[in-house]
């Protein structure tokens, strides 16, 4: 079962359940209109099953305009949680190197705060590069889609774009690395009733195009996440409460070789194997 949010025309944003790849049932007739409410369903799986199978309005997915999957949720970060990541982190920064090298064996991962919702980007919109950085590069990301009882009730896809010649500068300018307009992409759908075991089977794959031709291509597989869904969900969740939910993105595993940084009007195409296709362009912010 797959959710999005979506619009047609001009309307109001929606919640949609995606049937046949190919066309979003319309759940607002059901009088389902926040997907943040959604979320907090007993049982969302089975529920998706009923509302599948009733007569509801239905949208070709040609005709719709997918939205980023958040409402009034923060969206939070784990980082250095696969070996390449740890590895690039400690060539990128001599200063910082100990730091990586500590937090990738220890009890308590690296998180961090990553974007308010209202400045998250959906499928195709632009993620942005900052002006005053030289090397920027996309992070693929599975992301976890948290109701407010720190269940992981969905997943999806998110792009933490990140100015590695400012992370690697000082780590204390981590959150000037990451966190600026347009730095956070996720869609397009949010996957339902896939265990951990399922997702851990997924492959995650990227494709960077400039001008219409691929500049660079990696890919990586969900199970190579060296921490458990539960420990990291647990350590966001530890003295702090999300009463809308959280999404949380789980690490990239891969990074492009160090040469490499995106330009404007490169594409950037994340696929997750049990959620589909996240498209952007880039653009200077
Ligand atoms: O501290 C650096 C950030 C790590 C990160 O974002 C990742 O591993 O995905
Ligand atoms: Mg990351």
């Amino acid at each position: 079962m797959k959710l999005c949010r979506f619009q047609s025309g001009s309307g109001r944003p929606r919640v949609g359940l995606l049937k046949n790849d190919s066309s979003v049932l319309d759940l607002s007739a059901e009088g389902i209109d926040r997907l943040t409410s959604l979320l907090e369903f007993e049982g969302l799986a089975a529920q998706l099953g009923t509302l599948a199978g009733q007569k509801l309005p239905e949208f070709p997915l040609t005709d719709v305009q997918l939205l980023a999957p958040v409402e009034q949720q923060e969206i939070w970060a784990v980082g250095v949680t696969y070996l390449r990541s740890k590895k690039a982190r400690m060539e990128e920064s001599d200063f910082s190197a100990t730091a990586y090298d500590k937090v990738y064996d220890a009890p308590r991962p690296e998180l961090f705060f990553k974007s308010m919702p209202e400045k998250v980007v959906g499928p195709g919109d632009a993620v942005g590069i900052r002006r005053d950085a030289t090397w920027n590069v996309p992070e693929p990301e599975l992301a976890f889609v948290l109701n407010s009882r720190g269940h992981i009730v969905g997943y999806t896809i998110g792009n933490d774009m990140s100015s590695r010649d400012i992370e690697g500068e000082n780590l204390l300018y981590l959150p000037q690395a990451k966190i600026y307009d347009r730095s956070c992409a996720l869609g397009p759908f949010v996957t339902v009733g896939a265990t951990e075991a399922d997702a851990r089977a997924w492959k995650i794959a990227i494709e960077i195009q400039r001008a219409g031709a691929p500049v660079f291509a990696g890919k990586t597989s969900v199970g190579q996440i060296k921490r458990t869904f539960p420990e990291l969900v647990e350590y966001l969740f530890r003295s702090q409460k999300f009463p809308h939910g959280a999404v949380l993105l789980t690490g990239t595993g891969i990074v492009p070789p160090d040469g490499f940084t995106l330009a404007a009007a490169d594409r950037v195409k994340i696929n997750i194997s049990g959620i589909g296709t996240l498209e952007n362009p880039v653009a200077v912010v």
